[in-house]
């Protein structure tokens, strides 16, 4: 059977050098449908039953640029069997963005930390095993230049593919915001595969204007998602939108606090 994986990530973070090394020779170049967007397509190597595909750079899965779309498009709808999420490990904070929404997808996930000699070159360091547990996948930290854990992180791919469901998404907001996404959950009923509920009840909170379109015969899950979003804009004096980027900036400092060590922290922390 063939399994596909998807290479996501925001562009400069390797994502290209990361595809040449999984793939080798083994590669085509196409255009997705309909736009001058650049498709490469490979086989893994040694795994010929192995497709990877590696989408557009992307900083965010909002339905605004047509990088974005066309990412999200193909996760949406092609659901590949994972996602390897290449993230540059120099420029945590915004690259850590993209991978929490990534998350909410429901996809089976691998978090590839890459640049890690960069990260190293300035005596720093990245704890992929804190990274693992708060954004609930495996991580791995990887050079694409200089081909070091490629290995590592070949094995977690195939593994997260293998198994075909993802874990359970973490509750990464506040309080006031998880509610609200559980009463629009609950108004989907059974139309809604489980996996994708979390990603769904985000985007509708958020007033997406795709995700509204694909609900458009689901007028009650719609009611709900207006009446929640309204309440939760005038309880925070803020538009859903702004809540979701601030909650989501939040979890990630919080991440990076515990992750992400600078050259003399550790002897700073003894107090
Ligand atoms: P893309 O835009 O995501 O496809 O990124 P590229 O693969 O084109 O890489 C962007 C730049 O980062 C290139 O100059 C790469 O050589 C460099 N690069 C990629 N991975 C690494 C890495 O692990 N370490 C270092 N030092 N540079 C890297
Ligand atoms: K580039
Ligand atoms: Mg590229």
């Amino acid at each position: 059977m063939v399994m596909k994986i998807a290479l996501a990530g925001n562009p400069n973070s390797g994502k290209t050098t990361l595809f040449n090394v999984l793939t080798g020779a083994n590669q085509s170049v196409g255009n997705w449908p309909g736009v001058t967007v650049e498709k490469k397509e490979g086989v893994l190597r040694g795994h010929k039953d192995v497709k990877i595909a590696d989408l557009p750079g992307i900083y965010s899965l909002a339905p605004y640029s047509p990088e974005e779309r066309i990412a999200r498009n193909y996760l949406l709808d092609e659901r590949p069997d994972a996602i390897i999420n290449i993230i540059d490990g120099s420029n945590l904070e915004r690259n850590l963005y993209l991978t929490t929404q990534l998350a909410e997808l429901g996809i089976p996930m691998v978090a590839a930390v890459n640049m890690i000699d960069v990260v190293k070159k300035r005596g720093e360091t990245i704890d992929c095993a804190v990274l693992s547990k708060k954004l609930g996948m495996p991580a791995v930290e990887i050079s694409a230049l200089k081909n070091s854990g490629i290995e590592e992180l070949v094995i977690a791919a195939l593994g997260a593919a293998e198994k075909r469901v993802s874990g359970e998404v973490k509750k990464i907001f506040g309080r006031a915001v998880e509610s609200a996404l559980a009463e629009i959950e609950a108004s989907f009923a059974g139309e809604v595969p489980s996996c994708e509920k979390r990603w769904y009840a985000i985007k509708l909170f958020e007033g997406d204007p795709q995700a509204a379109e694909s609900f458009k015969n689901n007028k009650g899950a719609l009611a709900a998602a207006k009446e929640v979003r309204e309440r939760c804009e005038a309880e925070f004096d803020d538009d859903a939108e702004s809540i979701v980027t601030g909650e989501r900036y939040g979890y990630i400092a919080s991440m990076i606090h515990e992750a992400h060590k600078k050259q003399g922290e550790n002897l700073l922390t003894v107090t």
